[in-house]
């Protein structure tokens, strides 16, 4: 606990100050303090910006005694705290999260209507902070969710990065990034705290030395930068509890600057403040490839050194005996960006404490586990031991180490079987460090994100890790907030799932099955249907304000929004809109006949992926020719607003009718849109991969489209030797629709702008858009047919809300809690 200053003798100096008063009169009061005083302008006077601020800032202002006081009894506890370290948090927008979680949206929304303030205004300024990619970023952000509404003690740890994922315009249809200044006008949520800034050390080199007899190493680096924290409220739903999310921020270490960089160049001395600042200047646009740059290596180190040194020194108390560690900490590695914290542990408890080596790696075992999010070999990040002895020379003797005893175990068990020594060897035998392989050495626990990926990963990826760690492998499905995904994404079905079975769901989402005799209601359908158009007119409105798009009314909606890779096969689902229009305009079907459909992309591709932008480029061209062609008589819409992120995933999964999950199987590692697409009522079309197989089996057979080859079938494939021009020779529809697309139809008549994409699949399609398009197709026609019984659709449709509980990331935090942390909630 820590003392008020002396002298302080006020009974207030102790404790957290309390909040203002949850009446709508304390709101106004409250806010238009803030406004004063925080933004120092009147009501009449001030901008939108200034009344978000006041807004967030009051929000905040109910928030911040909870989260003090809970701070202040964790300290007092000897709890066990998840340091969920990951390099990733995809937030979303935080108001109407923390309006939610603070109990407190009606009487803000009657409060502001007072004020003559337009809350709507309020909420289009806030700019959602970035700082992921896609699913796994997301997935942390819905954890820390969970971690709090369970009343579990966490710290999400990561890097406040100044510019998150770029922001995606389209210029001819081609992707264009711009930087995304999310920080621009300041961020309300956070608490920077510079005072407490960490100094994070790199490169020099490593010595032994003579301390009192014993030989020990150390390490002597050469440069080093500050870490600042920044704080930020993770609000549980209506618990009050608050939980604290850590993010990092770098800057100059001064005295360092002007000594080593600069000899008397003054100019030279700001340029090194740069340097540093960089460390968490931007987020690595790449999602599901490893790059291997040095800058990167310098984030994750940065953020983890920060983050671990920050709960050994800050967060426990004082002269801790390190070797109990293990009680009050588990350092959950989501995925392999924090695995650098293994040897970085391991420095601090040997070269800093000075514990012995022994004990020193069973504290690190049990405080470490791993999540493995990847099935893609180019995903699996290594580092050259060149570049990693250069940045880390230290860590790089330790991992040497770490590698030598577990290959002295694995020889002790096996004998002397260089293969094998070869494919578990931590360092690779083209000189890398393979950080999967330290994790699952390190880890007390390694765990995939979806039952089938688990299995893969033990089967597939680390076979003889798991034949030599018996027990250590284990799975956790993801999951998904229903605050955020159902709650706030979509008010209408959460009135109507509350009407229907009472309220408590949204903590128990289990009991959802209490809607099952729903579906047989022809009042309730009748009214879920009207849920789905109403949230189809507000997707309309935002795409209309948003990009100039507009939605036909009794249009199904088709929707695939991920990111852009070709493992996902945006190009299977393109291959699909071909053929429809292609039917059309070949007069194979007439246009009337066709049910209307709209497609739905979001996706962004890597900057430097040509496949992926080339994807792109392509749903842009077959988007504005099949828009305008008045042949289809607009049955056939395609829509592809840019810059998909999570508030426009929050409008636009709601409106769904159908939800596309077409990976190549044994590719996705667990998906998890498409949980909030089964949640929110829409059927999915889709392989047996990822989650997907979870959410048929729940959901039902009759109730989910599924096609395409199973991850055995696939196996299968490949041993025989796959030809894909073979399945365009078979399949009529696909040899025309490939052929439209490399005759220029799509491209103004330009045959060269998409013969890479069709050379590309008929030569070497690595992820089987071909084989699994005849299958794909059918499926649509399936779906086509069940579309037009809308009372049997919105059975399914329903049915999948009920039997989607499963999928909320409370349930898997209770397994990450049982199978791997074995933590408790704090009372
Ligand atoms: C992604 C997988 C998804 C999975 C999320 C969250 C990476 C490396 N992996 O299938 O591709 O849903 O992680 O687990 O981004």
């Amino acid at each position: 606990p820590v003392p008020a200053p002396a002298g302080a003798t006020h009974p207030l100096a102790i404790g957290p100050v309390g909040a203002p008063e949850a009446t709508v009169d304390g709101f106004v009061a409250q806010y238009l303090r803030n406004l004063n005083f925080d933004r120092g302008v009147t009501l009449s006077a001030s901008t939108a910006n200034d009344r978000f601020y006041a807004l967030a800032y009051t929000v905040r202002d109910y928030l911040v005694a909870r989260w003090l006081e809970g701070v202040r009894r964790y300290r007092a506890s000897d709890r066990k705290a998840v340091c969920y370290l990951s390099a990733e948090y995809l937030l979303g927008r935080q108001l109407d999260n923390n309006l939610l979680a603070s109990g407190l949206s009606d009487i803000a929304a009657e409060a502001l209507a007072q004020c003559g303030v337009d809350i709507e205004e309020l909420r289009a300024q806030e700019v959602e902070p970035g700082l992921g990619n896609g699913g796994l970023g997301r997935l942390a952000a819905c954890f820390i969710d969970s971690l709090a509404t369970m009343s579990v003690p966490n710290v999400g740890y990561g890097i406040r990065y100044e510019y998150g994922i770029f922001r995606q315009t389209f210029e001819d249809g081609r992707q264009v990034e711009q930087p995304d200044s999310w920080l621009e006008l300041g961020s309300p949520w956070e608490f920077p705290h510079p005072e407490a800034a960490q100094t994070i050390s790199f490169g020099g080199s490593t010595e032994k030395y003579d301390d009192g007899g014993v030989t020990r190493s150390r390490w002597v680096p050469a440069w080093s930068v500050q870490a600042v924290p920044y704080n930020y409220m993770v609000p549980g739903y209506q618990n009050g509890r608050v939980n604290t999310l850590r993010l990092w921020s770098s800057r100059a270490n001064h005295a360092f600057d002007l000594s080593v960089f600069n000899a008397g160049d003054y100019v030279e001395a700001v340029r090194a403040q740069t340097f540093a600042e960089n460390i968490s200047k931007v987020l690595y646009p790449e999602d599901s490839t490893a790059q291997g740059k040095e800058l990167r290596l310098q984030q994750q180190y940065f953020f983890v050194a920060a983050s671990i040194r920050d709960f050994i020194d800050v967060v426990l108390p004082e002269d801790f005996d390190l070797t109990r560690l293990p009680e009050r900490a588990i350092f959950q590695l989501n995925d392999t960006h924090p695995v650098i914290g293994v040897p970085e542990l391991m420095r601090i408890l040997v070269d800093e404490k000075k514990m012995e080596w022994d004990a020193a790696w069973a504290v690190t075992q049990q405080c470490f586990a791993y999540t493995c999010h990847t099935l893609l070999p180019e995903a699996l990040e290594v580092w050259p031991i060149d570049l990693l002895g250069r940045l880390l020379p230290r860590h790089l003797e330790i991992i040497y180490r770490i590698n030598e005893e577990f290959l002295l175990a694995v020889r002790e068990r096996f004998g002397d079987d260089e293969a094998r020594i070869r494919d578990m060897s931590i360092i690779s035998p083209d000189g890398a460090v393979r950080m999967a392989f330290l994790a699952t050495v390190a880890g007390s626990k390694v765990n995939g994100v979806a039952e089938l990926h688990s299995q893969l990963l033990r089967e597939k990826v680390l076979p003889a890790f798991d034949e030599f760690f018996p027990g250590k492998f284990t799975n956790v499905t993801n999951g998904v907030t229903p605050r955020r995904f159902v709650r706030l994404a979509n008010p209408e079905l959460s009135a109507l799932i509350t009407e229907a079975i009472g309220d408590g769901w949204l903590t128990d989402l289990e009991r959802l099955r209490e809607l099952e005799p729903f579906a047989d209601d022809a009042d309730f359908r009748t009214a879920f249907g009207e849920m789905k158009a109403a949230n189809k007119r507000r997707l309309a409105a935002t795409l209309q304000a948003r990009d100039g798009l507009t939605i036909a009314d009794d249009h199904m909606l088709d929707v695939m929004v991920k990111r852009l890779h070709e493992y996902k096969r945006q190009m299977l689902k393109l291959l699909h809109i071909v053929t429809a229009y292609d039917r059309i305009v070949s007069g194979e079907v007439e246009a009337s006949s066709v049910p209307g459909r709209t497609f739905v992309f979001g996706a962004k591709a890597a900057p430097g992926y040509d496949m992926a932008k080339r994807i792109i480029h392509l749903i842009n061209a077959v988007g504005s020719v099949v828009n305008d062609d008045p042949r289809v008589e607009g049955r056939l819409k395609v829509l592809f607003p840019p810059n998909y992120n999570v508030t426009l995933a929050e409008r636009i999964i709601p409106a769904a009718d159908l939800s596309e999950q077409i990976s190549l199987a044994g590719k996705e590692a667990s998906g998890t849109g498409n949980m909030k697409f089964a949640l929110n009522g829409a059927l999915t079309v889709g392989t047996d991969d990822g989650a997907n197989v979870e959410i048929r089996e729940l959901v039902g057979d009759d109730n989910f489209f599924l096609f395409g080859m199973s991850e055995p079938e696939v196996e299968a494939l490949w041993a025989r030797g796959y030809t894909p021009a073979e399945f365009a020779e078979k399949d009529a529809g696909l040899g025309r629709a490939l052929d439209l697309i490399g005759s220029g139809a799509f491209s103004g008549g330009d045959a060269s702008v998409f013969a890479p994409i069709v050379s590309n699949l008929m030569n070497d399609d690595r992820f089987m858009v071909l084989a699994d398009y005849t299958s794909y197709i059918a499926a649509q026609d399936r779906v086509d047919d069940a579309y037009t019984d809308t009372a049997a659709w919105q059975r399914s449709a329903v049915l999948n809300v009920a039997r989607s509980g499963f999928f909320s990331s409370d349930r898997s935090m209770r397994d990450y809690i049982d199978r791997i942390w074995h933590t408790e909630p704090l009372g």
